[in-house]
């Protein structure tokens, strides 16, 4: 897509710091970061927002759920259980779909939100 400043990142038309790509997707460093680990997971294809996804993007979507806790325990902010198997790490994973959902980029994304307390916030 033209003037799609993912599909650009994608096409490594435009910088980013990237973290992971495959034939399908590509992750990447948020440049604006809301926690200590802050990245988006990307289709390649262009698809603009969660509601444009119907059934022959439910493995895609399939994929980017399942990239998210891999990179995630990555990046330092795995899920995991402790020593005495209780609960431990963790992350968020928000799709942001149209502007009462506070989608900026036009392009379908995953946020990917972790790190120590006290970023914790609701949403
Ligand atoms: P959303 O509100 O869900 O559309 O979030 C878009 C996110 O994309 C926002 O957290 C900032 C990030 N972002 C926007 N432009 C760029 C860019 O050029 N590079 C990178 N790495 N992130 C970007």
């Amino acid at each position: 897509m033209d003037n799609c400043i993912f599909c650009k990142i994608a096409a490594g038309q435009i910088p980013s710091k990237k973290i992971y790509e495959d034939e399908d997707l590509i992750a990447f460093h948020d440049i604006n970061p809301a926690a200590p680990v802050h990245f988006l997971i990307i289709p390649r294809q262009h698809v603009a927002t969660l509601a444009d996804c119907g059934a022959q993007h439910v493995e895609l979507l399939g994929k980017m759920l399942a990239l998210a806790p891999r990179l995630a325990a990555e990046q330092g902010c795995g899920y995991g259980l402790d020593a005495e198997g209780q609960p431990t790490g963790g992350f968020k994973t928000l799709i942001n779909t149209g502007p009462d959902g506070g989608q900026e980029v036009y392009h379908l994304h995953m946020h990917v939100i972790g790190g120590p307390h006290p970023w914790r916030v609701r949403f």
